[in-house]
């Protein structure tokens, strides 16, 4: 008899013959009959076994976790919480857990993180964990589907390279053969030069390296970059593309994923566009007014975030950032070169996208490199791009985990990472 996945048994009639496998989450034995709840990817059901000897015997053994397999019967008319229960007829172990475990996944105290990763693959069983993770996913479809009907294709650029392009400080050194290699900071370079390459919309999801000090709660070493570039288009086509892949990523989510917001506890809704954009300018004057002294050309710091944030619900953009805090590749803006066509997309005090258009002319781009004291040699492959033919572009990158993190209110990044890199963190 075919294998039924735990959440399909309720579309079945009572009486039917089943045959289902999964975790035994619990066993309790009582005096004349056994329940034993099993769980699989798709739900919780009870199987309840009457005591004799074999079955008995049976049970008794099983540790918690274990791999069974339940034959049965549905019972539709069960009193049990779900209302659906089966009644066994077989029960046998597929594959023995080990007792104890190192994490309990009925876990009334919930532990502390670390233990949780050190034990991830037990963490994940949980379902208010793995919810994390199936609503992730449909985020990502949500932005991958959009981004499709809008003429995007995806794309895979090198992880290992020769060059910086976020900020030489923070990259992995790796070995490559004779030569000096790093682990890609950012598709940058390359989505930029695929405009030149004449594909007009790419799209990248892939992992992004950065060997950042800071351990914080939003910075992992590791991240999950959705990275789009666009022809022909401006830093103002760029945040629109990027307000309707986010409310398309949240549209499906909440389509497709309402058991597992429930089992988070939470419920979100699809973000009104467009959303709200401020320049960097008028949050300065933001910060005046609260009696802020800053200075124009900094960088603002959680704390001035927060204080622009609370002025907002949910996401806004911050516009014309100064050309001294934004990378090489922005465009400056055409009336007042100090300024850059150039965002970040914010949640509160917390950035989820940094987006700009780019600069397109080589003669520019060059004098660019030279300003921001960068050697034009390591970025000759880049540069060459733009010297035959380089159409006007512009594009975005999101960070996949931070943006879950702010969307379903998590407090530590690495609640929505499977297997976190952070500073101390490289196992499992
Ligand atoms: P930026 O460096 O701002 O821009 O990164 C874009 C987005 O990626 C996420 N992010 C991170 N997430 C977790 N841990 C980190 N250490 C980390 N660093 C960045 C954030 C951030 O907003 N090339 C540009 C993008 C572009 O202009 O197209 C870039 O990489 O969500």
């Amino acid at each position: 008899m075919p294998r039924t996945y735990i959440g399909a048994l309720r579309g079945f009639d009572d009486g039917t013959d089943v045959v289902i496998y999964g975790w035994l989450q619990e066993a309790r034995i009582m005096k004349n009959v056994s329940f034993l709840i099993l769980r699989d990817n798709t739900g919780i059901i009870q199987a309840t076994f009457k005591n004799d000897e074999a079955t008995l015997e049976t049970i008794k053994r099983i540790n918690r976790e274990s791999i069974v397999k339940v034959q049965g019967v549905i019972n539709k008319k069960s009193v049990s919480k779900s209302g659906i229960e089966i009644k066994g007829t077989s029960v046998s172990v597929v594959n023995e857990a080990e007792a104890p475990l190192p994490l309990p996944v009925i876990d009334p105290v919930q532990a502390d993180l670390e233990t949780r990763l050190n034990s991830r693959f037990i963490d994940l069983r949980k379902r208010n964990v793995s919810a994390i993770f199936r609503i992730e996913s449909s985020l990502l479809w949500g932005i991958r589907e959009y981004l499709h009907g809008q003429n995007f294709i995806e794309v895979h650029t090198p992880k290992i390279v020769a060059a910086a392009t976020e900020g030489g400080a923070d990259l992995f050194p790796v070995r490559y053969f004779e030569k000096d290699a790093y682990l890609n900071q950012s598709p940058q370079l390359y989505k930029e030069v695929l405009m030149s390459a004449g594909f007009d919309r790419v799209f990248e999801v892939g992992p992004a390296f950065r060997a950042e000090e800071h351990n914080t709660t939003r910075h992992l070493n590791e991240f999950t970059s959705i990275d789009i570039e666009m022809s022909f288009a401006d830093h103002n086509d760029a945040m629109s593309m990027l307000e309707n892949a986010i409310k398309s990523g949240v549209e499906n989510a909440i389509r497709t994923k309402n058991d597992d917001f429930e089992a988070l506890g939470i419920s979100i809704s699809v973000p009104e566009t467009p959303f709200p954009r401020i320049t960097y300018e008028k949050c300065i004057e933001l910060l005046s007014s609260e009696g802020i002294d800053f200075k124009f050309g900094d960088d603002f710091s959680p704390d001035h975030l927060r204080m622009i944030g609370s002025r907002f619900k949910g996401f806004y953009f911050i516009t014309e950032w100064p050309a001294s805090v934004r990378p090489f590749y922005t465009m400056p803006k055409q009336d007042d070169p100090k300024l850059t066509n150039s965002f970040d997309l914010q949640y509160r005090e917390i950035e989820v996208t940094s987006g700009a258009q780019r600069v397109h002319d080589p003669k520019m781009l060059v004098e660019r490199f030279r300003e921001k004291k960068l050697d034009v040699k390591s970025f000759q492959f880049y540069i060459d791009a733009f010297k035959y033919g380089m159409p006007p572009h512009a594009g975005w990158g999101l960070g996949l985990e931070r943006h879950t993190m702010i969307l379903l209110g998590l407090n530590n990044i690495r609640e929505t990472t499977l297997f976190p890199r952070d500073r101390t963190r490289i196992v499992p």
